[in-house]
C-alpha cells in the first residue's frame, strides 16, 4: 500500500524535475547503508499513525511487522551510511537529488561470535526480494572492459576504436527515497551487472560455446555480487576496480541520456548536472565523463575538460594512508584501456600545466602527479578533475590542505571546502528515539523537525528539574529496553541504573577499542584488588565489524568477549562492571543502542578519524561524550562547551608532530606506569582466562611495533577523563542537564545542514516545490 501511495508522487516527481529542467545532482557511492525504511517512509509520508492504528485493530504489531524488513546493508560503516542520511535529507529539502550505487547480491557479512571471536556469514539480503526496487530494464545500458584501443586519425581528428571488449549489461533497480512533509520522491538508482545474451540462448550453444557462455555469465555476475568488506583498507583488487567502473559508466551513460532528451546542447551539461563522488571510489567519473564527450559527443578536449570539471565536485572521508586508492597502470591499462588513455592525458596536461604557469621544479611534480611509481593515485585524480574538494569536518579539512593535499591548495586554493558531516533526525531521533522526539515536541513543540536547528529551545528547560526527570525518564527507558534485548539474546543481566558506556563502530587499530578496553581492564584489577572500591557501577557495551582478513581487529573482538566472560562472572566485583558485546552491527541495532547510551565513545588517535557519526547519533539522543579532539567531536566540544564533554588526551598537531620525528618512546610510557604495565602483561601471563600467548600480537603491536595508534600514550590521560566523569555522572542534576545541553545543540549535526550547504556551495541547486 505505501509502495503505491509513493508511486504516483514518484512519477510526478520525475515529471516535474523534466518539466522545470531544474539541474540535478547525482551523488556517486560504493555504498549505501540504507537500514531498514518501511518505518521512515512512513513517517516521511506521514502515514505512521494511521497504519499503526488501522494494523492494530487488525491484531498487527508494526514494530513486529518491520523486522520482516531486510536492514539493507550495503556499505562498511560512516562513508555508506552519510550516503544514506544524504539522500534522506535531499529528499526531505525538495531537492532533486539522487543516489547511484551498485545492487550487491550480498551485503556487508553477517557477524556471529562463535567461541568468542567473530565468524562471518554471507547477507543473502534479497532472498525474499525486496519490497522497495524497481526493475527498470529498458533503461539498461552497456559497459565495456578490456581489449584494446585503435587510434586512428579521421579528417584530421583522433579517433578511437575500442574493440575485444567483454560488455557487461547493467540494469538499474531503482529505490523511491521519500521527502518529509513534502511531496517529493527522488531516485537511488542501484545497477545490477548481467550478461548481454538472456539466460535462455545458453541452451542454443553447442557444448563448447555452452561451457565459455556459463563462464561469461558467471565472470559478469561477479561484477555486482559481494561487497568489499573493508573499511579504511585498499586492497588493490580487479575486481573492485571493475565494480567501480561498473556503476560509474552506467550512471554517467544514463544521466548523459536524460540530458540528451533534454533537447539543450551538450556544452550546457554543468548547468544541468552535478555529479559529486563520494570518495575516490567513483573517481573514474572523470575520465569516463571526458570520454563519452571526447569519444561519442565530439567535442574537443578543452572543451570536454571545462565541462567535467564544471560538472564534478569530490569527497575526501580519509587520511589513512593505506585506505589511499592507488591502481597498478598495468591492471587499470588490461581493465579499462581507453579511460586509461584519457587519465594518462590529464595527467600530461596536468603536469605541463603546472610546469609552466607555476615555474615548479620537475621534482615538485611527484606530489600532484596522478601517475607516478607505477600507479595511478585516485585522489590525485579526483582533485584535479573537480571544482571542489572538502573534507567532512572542519579539523579534517585543515589537515587536507595543510598535509594530505598540501600541493594542491598551494595551487588552487578556492577549490578547497569543509562540509562538516550530519546524520538525519529523523531516523536517529524521531525513529529511533519516539520517547524524545515524543518529549520534545510536548516541550518545545514541533518546529524542530523541520528545523532541527530550533532543538536549541530546549536549552531554556536545562536546569528545569520537572523536565530533567522527564528526559531521564525517557532515557532510562531506552536503557530498560536495551537491557532486555540482552536479556533475550545473551541471557546476560544488566542493570538498567548503571552507566551505559558505549562504543560502536568498526574495529579498527587507529579507533582504539583497545584504549577502552585498557581502561576496563584497569578498573577491574582495582576492584579484584579492593571489591569495595567506589565507582558507579558501570556496563561496558560494544559493537563492531572486524575486516574478514584483519587480524589485529579479530583478536580485539576475541579480547573483549573474554574480558566480557571473565568480568560477568566474577562474584569477587559484585556487578560493579559488565562488559557486553554486542554481534551483528548494523543500522537497526543502532537505533536500538544509541537511544540508550549514557556515554559515547570517541577515542580515535587524533588526526585519524576524518570525522565520525556516531558521536553526532549519541549526542542528539543525549549522550555525553568522552574523547580526543578529532574529526567532528572537535566541533561537538565548541557547540557544547568544555563542561559538557569529556576531552583528553593528544592533539592532532602533537600526534603528527610524533610522526614526523618518527614516534614516541614507548618503553618510557610503559615503566613509569604499573597500571600499564599490570595490563600489558595479562594480555601475554594467562591472566585473562583462557588465553595463554593469544594476545602476544596485540601485545607486540603496542610494544615492539612503536604502538602507531598511541594507545599507551593517551592510556594516562583517558582513565583521568573516565574518572571525571564518574563523578560527574553521580551529580545527577548535572549530569542531565549537561544532556540536555548536548540534545539542544544538536540541530546543526542534522544532515539538512550539511545538504543545504552542499546545495549552495558546490552543487548550486534549488529545492523544486513538488505539487500534492
Ligand atoms: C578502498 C577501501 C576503503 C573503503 C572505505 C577506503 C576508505 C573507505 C571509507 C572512506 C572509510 C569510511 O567510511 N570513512 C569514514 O567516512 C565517514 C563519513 O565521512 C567519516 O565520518 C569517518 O570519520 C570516516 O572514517
Amino acid at each position: 500500500m505505501i509502495r503505491d501511495y509513493i508511486s504516483a508522487r514518484w512519477i510526478k516527481t520525475n515529471k516535474v524535475y523534466t518539466e522545470t529542467s531544474e539541474k540535478q545532482v547525482y551523488y556517486f557511492s560504493m555504498e549505501f547503508l540504507l537500514g531498514r525504511i518501511l518505518n521512515t517512509n512512513l513517517i516521511n509520508t506521514g502515514l505512521l499513525d494511521t497504519c499503526q492504528t488501522a494494523l492494530a485493530e487488525l491484531g498487527i504489531d508494526l514494530a513486529g511487522l518491520e523486522q520482516q524488513e531486510p536492514d539493507a546493508g550495503l556499505g562498511n560503516g560512516g562513508l555508506g551510511r552519510l550516503a544514506a542520511c544524504f539522500l534522506d535529507s535531499m529528499a526531505a529539502l525538495g531537492l532533486p537529488g539522487h543516489g547511484t550505487g551498485i545492487r550487491y547480491k550480498y551485503g556487508l557479512f553477517e557477524q556471529r561470535i562463535v567461541d568468542q571471536q567473530q565468524v562471518e556469514l554471507p547477507d543473502n539480503w534479497l532472498k525474499d526480494g525486496y519490497i522497495w526496487e524497481y526493475r527498470k530494464a529498458d533503461k539498461a545500458v552497456t559497459v565495456k572492459f578490456g581489449g584494446t584501443v585503435q587510434m586512428r586519425r579521421i579528417n584530421g581528428r583522433l579517433t578511437f576504436e575500442h574493440s575485444g571488449f567483454e560488455a557487461v549489461r547493467a540494469v538499474p533497480y531503482d529505490v523511491p527515497i521519500i521527502g518529509y512533509g513534502n511531496n517529493t520522491v527522488n531516485t537511488l538508482r542501484l545497477w545490477n551487472a548481467e550478461p548481454i545474451q538472456a539466460e535462455f540462448d545458453l541452451a542454443c550453444f553447442n557444448r563448447g560455446e555452452y561451457l565459455k557462455a556459463v563462464e561469461y555469465k558467471h565472470w559478469v555476475e561477479r561484477v555486482s555480487m559481494i561487497l568489499y568488506p573493508d573499511d579504511n583498507y585498499d586492497e588493490g583488487r580487479s575486481l573492485r576496480l571493475r565494480q567501480q567502473y561498473f556503476f560509474v559508466s552506467a550512471g554517467v551513460q544514463s544521466i548523459i541520456r536524460r540530458f540528451k532528451k533534454t533537447g539543450l546542447p551538450i556544452r550546457q551539461l554543468a548547468d544541468k548536472v552535478a555529479i559529486h563522488i563520494n570518495d575516490t571510489h567513483p573517481a573514474v567519473a572523470i575520465p569516463e565523463l571526458m570520454r563519452i564527450l571526447l569519444d561519442e559527443e565530439g567535442l574537443s578536449w578543452d572543451a570536454a575538460w571545462d565541462i567535467t570539471t564544471r560538472t564534478v565536485s569530490y569527497t575526501n572521508h580519509t587520511i589513512m594512508p593505506e585506505a589511499l586508492e592507488k591502481w597498478p597502470e598495468v591492471m587499470f591499462k588490461a581493465q579499462l584501456p581507453r579511460i586509461y588513455l584519457i587519465v594518462e592525458e590529464i595527467n600530461k596536461r596536468y603536469c605541463n600545466e603546472v610546469l609552466t604557469k607555476c615555474f615548479c621544479r620537475q621534482e615538485q611534480l611527484a606530489g600532484i602527479a596522478i601517475i607516478a611509481g607505477g600507479n595511478i593515485n585516485m585522489a590525485h585524480l579526483a582533485v584535479v578533475g573537480s571544482h571542489s574538494v572538502n573534507g567532512v569536518a572542519a579539523i579534517h579539512t585543515e589537515i587536507l590542505k595543510k598535509h594530505l593535499l598540501q600541493p594542491f591548495y598551494q595551487l588552487h586554493p578556492g577549490k578547497f571546502n569543509n562540509k562538516t558531516n550530519g546524520i538525519t533526525h529523523r531516523r536517529w531521533l524521531i525513529k529511533a528515539n519516539p520517547g524524545l522526539a515524543r518529549l520534545l515536541n510536548d516541550t518545545i513543540g514541533e518546529c524542530w523537525i523541520k528545523h532541527p536547528g530550533d532543538l536549541i529551545n530546549v536549552l531554556q528547560y536545562r536546569d528545569d528539574p520537572a523536565f530533567k526527570q522527564q528526559i531521564a525518564a525517557v532515557k532510562q527507558h531506552n536503557k530498560a529496553l536495551l537491557a532486555s534485548y540482552i536479556k533475550n539474546k545473551y541471557g546476560l543481566t544488566i542493570d538498567p541504573c548503571a552507566i551505559f558506556d558505549v562504543q560502536i563502530k568498526r574495529i579498527h587499530a587507529y579507533k582504539r577499542q583497545l584504549l577502552n578496553i585498557f581502561h576496563i581492564m584497569d578498573l577491574y584489577n582495582r576492584l579484584r584488588q579492593d571489591p569495595a572500591c567506589d565507582i558507579v557501577p558501570r556496563t561496558f557495551i560494544f559493537a563492531g565489524k572486524a575486516a574478514p582478513g584483519y587480524y589485529i581487529a579479530k583478536q580485539v573482538i576475541k579480547l573483549i568477549n573474554m574480558l566480557a566472560e571473565q568480568i560477568n562472572r566474577d562474584p569477587v566485583i559484585r556487578e560493579k562492571i559488565k562488559v557486553v558485546f554486542l554481534e551483528n552491527y548494523s543500522v537497526s541495532l543502532g537505533e536500538l543502542v544509541f537511544p540508550a547510551a549514557d556515554v559515547s565513545e570517541q577515542i580515535s588517535t587524533a588526526s585519524k578519524e576524518a570525522s565520525g557519526t556516531g558521536n553526532m547519533k549519541f549526542m542528539m539522543n543525549g549522550a555525553l561524550t568522552i574523547g580526543t579532539l578529532d574529526g567532528a567531536n572537535v566541533e561537538i566540544k565548541n557547540a557544547v562547551g568544555a563542561e559538557n564533554i569529556f576531552i583528553f588526551g593528544l592533539t592532532a598537531e602533537e600526534v603528527m608532530t610524533f610522526y614526523r620525528q618518527g614516534g614516541y618512546s614507548v618503553w618510557d610510557v610503559y615503566n613509569k606506569d604499573e597500571r600499564l604495565k599490570t595490563i600489558l602483561n595479562q594480555l601475554i601471563n594467562g591472566s585473562v582466562r583462557g588465553a595463554q600467548e593469544e594476545f602476544r600480537s596485540l601485545y607486540d603491536s603496542l610494544l615492539y611495533n612503536n604502538d602507531e595508534y598511541f594507545v599507551l600514550k593517551d592510556f594516562s590521560a583517558y582513565v583521568d577523563a573516565q574518572t571525571l566523569l564518574d563523578n560527574a555522572f553521580r551529580d545527577q542534576a548535572g549530569w542531565l542537564g549537561s544532556s540536555i545541553h548536548n540534545i539542544a545543540k544538536a540541530g546543526i549535526f542534522s544532515s539538512d545542514r550539511s545538504i543545504r550547504e552542499y546545495a549552495d556551495d558546490i552543487w548550486k541547486i534549488r529545492p523544486v516545490i513538488i505539487p500534492g
